[in-house]
């Protein structure tokens, strides 16, 4: 399982300050901190509604990089700044994300190829996000056939079935399980799979809970990848044991140390 680390996210109150005031010693403690609680790799996203994003990424991608050299995933939906965060990376990046709308797919999937990245699909389009396991497979498949087309094989790809709040869209959560399912028949080797774990428990009281439960379910349905919190000690715990009961990680009595 690829822990990538959510926290590097303008979303968060104080990281979009941080990213404001260009305060690189908050930003790096906090990548630091992530590494060495099990992120091997961060998501670095600089929140939403911001004028200066791609003077913003580029700040953040060479402000993190300074001090860890796990790759980085960078979180835009805009052009010019995925452009400049690409431009601004030293190590491996993680294109997060293409959508499967024809006018993202036709932008990023040049850019992937260009800066030899991979890429998340997520699976959204202009009408938004499917509502079935099944139509989540045939929109992957979809972008999935999109890359080729980009000279993208699909082993450079992660799908994403796109995680939902289950206080707002309770039924969806069966769904993306199946999902994650599905999208490992879609090609031999079987693609990788990542979620936005966090998305299910937002607006909730039981955040950690909910987070945990959904994931350990999603190891068993065969994920690959987690934008989730390291610093969640019992997400971290969770993780290891079901990599244990996977066959994952060599069982001993004391698995949880390392
Ligand atoms: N798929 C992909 N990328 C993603 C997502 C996804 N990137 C963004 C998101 N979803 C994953 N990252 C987060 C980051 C933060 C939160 C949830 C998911 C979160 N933040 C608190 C909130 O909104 O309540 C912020 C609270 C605070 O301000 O402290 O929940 O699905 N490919």
């Amino acid at each position: 399982m690829l822990i990538i680390s959510e926290r590097i996210n303008g979303l968060f109150t104080s990281v979009g300050k941080a990213i404001d005031h260009r305060d690189s010693k908050f930003i790096q403690d906090l990548a630091v901190r992530q590494v060495e609680h099990g992120a091997q790799a961060l998501d670095v996203n600089v929140g939403p509604g911001r004028e200066d994003g791609p003077a913003a990424m580029e700040w953040l991608v060479r402000t993190v990089q300074e001090v860890i050299s796990v790759p980085l995933s960078l979180d835009t939906s805009g052009p010019k700044t995925m452009e400049a965060g690409l431009k601004a990376a030293n190590n491996k990046v993680i294109m997060n994300s293409t959508t499967a709308e024809e006018k993202r797919m036709d932008r990023f999937f040049p850019l992937c190829k260009e800066y030899d990245a991979e890429i998340i699909c997520l699976c959204m389009d202009e009408r938004g996000v499917p509502n079935s396991a099944d139509s989540r497979a045939e929109m992957a498949m979809l972008m999935m056939t999109k890359a080729m087309e980009h000279d993208i094989m699909p082993d450079r790809l992660y799908l994403d079935p796109l995680v939902l709040p289950t206080s707002a869209a309770q039924d969806q959560g069966r769904k993306v399980i199946q999902a994650v399912q599905m999208f490992q028949t879609l090609n031999d080797p079987a693609p990788r799979t990542v979620v936005g774990l966090s998305n299910v428990s937002n607006g909730t009281k039981q955040r950690s809970l909910l987070n945990r439960t959904f994931l350990a379910m999603l190891m068993g349905a065969g994920l690959t990848a987690a934008i989730c919190d390291p610093e969640d000690a019992e997400l971290m715990t969770t993780i290891k044991a079901g990599q244990v009961l996977l066959n994952e990680r060599l069982y001993c009595d004391d698995f949880l140390r390392d």
